[in-house]
């Protein structure tokens, strides 16, 4: 007796065709923005199943494609002429029987396109006539395929099945005793297709072969050989073709899913699926934090304060505050001390001076050599603090985008540099006034010598008579308050050049502050274009393929 085992109804996972719609669309996103992060197979695969729907999609929907396919021999076409109820498709016992795919079409209005679609001979397809349709109405719609078997060594059948096993929107897996635990339909596709229970059927056909236990006992074999296989509620029909036992069973399942009009849907719904748990390796699990869009100002500062130091910004801040302080002593500085030292002939100061300005030169005139170490070092730092939880290929997406550039980026930044390059001899206006008023003193003090030398040159030792208009230099008696009055000029020098000493460290911090803030904001803007536009177009690019592979995952 022909039985009916484990049917499992589709479980209720029936998403409107509007949701395959976005998925499908979640999907064109995916293979437009994967090459070069998810593997090509895959991406192909996916413009495939993409061809397919949209093709499957357009044409009738009033049909369901179901495919009878398994190896050759197992009832195919005995099984094809018994449901349809006419002799259509040669069976025979010599191996194998069909060579090109015959189909039966249950309501012809509308199948030839889907027919042509599939690639069915003209003179392979057949129409249940309505007349012959009586008490088969429960099947209109359907649109029966005889597959040529699918493991023989012939090619084109190999090649036919295939393609149509690919397509059609139910399979039926037609296996005999004999060879049901066969490798070549377990293998090859059960397993391809595990997850696709909603659309695929197994019949164990030629029954009448075995005895009703030994039949009970082959069905719970079977079911566990497709679990295994993982088939999670395998569909297994049992039926003999010869007697017709069990074809009335094939028939109400056919008949349930060619009504509900879900197949189509399914199928594809039960390829997306597969294709989204592979492409779902590709981004992190679903409680995974979210993966950032954009990069955080903290990130921004620490690049630019990374690649700062790698051109060394604050060493060139530093040799200008230097070079600032020590050309500073030669305007406001207090004269008589700068002639001493000059009297001393200090070479060192003279030779640290030359230093200082070589070697900022040396850092801003175009020998900035942003150690291409460090600039990278800082570029690898970036990229790592932002790829956490990414796949490792979108993770090389990002250090790929952030090193983009990095092998000009030194040279940009010495350029840039270059330009904000301080004028290592430049005088602020208020030293040359300290140098004018510092000369001043010292005329006073050198007109005081002149006084107090005539003073006691005429007055004291009394060499001579001075002209009337002059007597008052000749005065000894003015002698304390000139020599008051020098005492004070180079008291009031040697003041003013201690004030200034103060503001030439002020003065020298402001120019190290403005030359720093200039040289950063520079920086900041080239690792914007050079590092941070790159990056953040790879993180929007990853940002979409992750909400893509979230939406087609449904
Ligand atoms: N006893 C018995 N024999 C069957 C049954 N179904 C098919 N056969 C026989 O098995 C042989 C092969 O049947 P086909 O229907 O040609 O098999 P097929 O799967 O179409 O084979 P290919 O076209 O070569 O792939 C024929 O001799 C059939 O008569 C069945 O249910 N019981
Ligand atoms: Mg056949």
């Amino acid at each position: 007796m022909s039985s009916t085992i484990g049917i499992t109804p589709p479980s209720g996972i029936t998403p409107a065709r509007q949701g395959l719609g976005s998925r499908l669309a979640a999907l064109a996103k995916i293979v437009e923005l994967g090459p070069g992060r998810v593997d090509p197979k895959l991406l192909t695969e996916s413009g495939q199943l993409l061809l397919r729907a949209g093709d499957r999609l357009k044409l009738s929907s009033d049909h369901t494609v179901v495919a009878l396919a398994g190896g050759t021999g197992s009832g195919k076409s005995s099984l094809f002429n018994s449901v349809s109820g006419l002799d259509l498709s040669p069976t025979g016992v010599r191996r194998p029987t069909t060579a090109r795919t015959h189909a039966c079409v249950w309501g012809l209005e509308g199948a030839g396109p889907l027919l042509d679609w599939l690639q069915i001979q003209w003179r392979h397809r057949f129409a249940r006539a309505s007349a012959l349709d009586k008490g088969e109405s429960r099947l209109h719609g359907l649109i029966l395929l005889d597959l040529p078997d699918h493991d023989s060594i012939r090619a084109l059948t190999d090649t036919e099945a295939d393609r149509l096993i690919q397509v059609a929107d139910l399979i039926v897996w037609v296996l005999d005793p004999q060879k049901y635990a066969d490798a070549s339909t377990h293998r090859r596709y059960v397993t391809e297709l595990a997850g696709h229970d909603a659309v695929t059927i197994f019949v164990l056909n030629q029954a009448d072969r075995l005895a009703p236990e030994e039949l009970a006992e082959c069905v719970a074999d079977l079911e566990d050989l497709l679990r295994r296989e993982g088939v999670e509620h395998p569909t297994i029909v049992t039926t003999s073709a010869t007697t017709g036992k069990g074809v009335d069973n094939l028939k109400a399942v056919l008949a349930d899913t060619v009504a509900r009009r879900r197949a189509a849907i399914q199928r594809l719904e039960a390829d997306l699926d597969r294709l989204t748990r592979r492409l779902a390796e590709v981004v992190p699990d679903e409680d995974a934090p979210p993966p950032p869009v954009a990069i955080d100002d903290a990130r921004r500062i620490g690049l630019t304060d990374a690649l700062c130091d790698a051109v060394g910004v604050p060493a060139v801040g530093e040799a200008l505050e230097n070079v600032y302080g020590v050309r500073s002593v030669e305007w406001v500085g207090w004269p008589y001390a700068r002639w001493a030292a000059r009297l001393r002939s200090d070479p060192l100061n003279s030779l640290n001076l030359g230093d200082i300005k070589d070697e900022i030169r040396g850092l801003t005139g175009g020998a900035v050599t942003a150690q291409p170490a460090e600039v990278d070092n800082a570029i690898q730092a970036l990229a790592d603090g932002l790829t956490g939880g990414m796949h490792e290929t979108w993770q090389n997406g990002v250090r790929d985008a952030a090193r983009s550039r990095s092998a000009q980026l030194p040279q940009v930044l010495s350029e840039e540099l270059t330009e904000v390059a301080p004028s290592l001899d430049r005088v602020p206006a208020w030293w040359r006034a300290l140098l004018a008023w510092q000369y001043l003193l010292v005329l006073l003090f050198v007109a005081g010598l002149a006084w107090v030398g005539t003073a006691l040159a005429y007055g004291v030792f009394e060499v001579g008579e001075l002209p009337a208009n002059l007597e008052a230099f000749g005065d000894a008696s003015s002698l304390p308050w000139v020599g008051l009055m020098m005492v004070a000029v180079l008291g009031l020098g040697l003041l003013t050049a201690m004030a200034s000493r103060n503001f030439v460290v002020l003065g020298a911090g402001q120019e190290r502050d403005r030359l720093e803030r200039e040289m950063r904001r520079r920086v900041g803007t080239t690792a914007e274009s050079m590092v941070i536009e790159p990056v953040e177009r790879e993180l929007a690019r990853y940002n979409e393929f992750y909400t893509a592979v979230r939406s087609v995952r449904g």
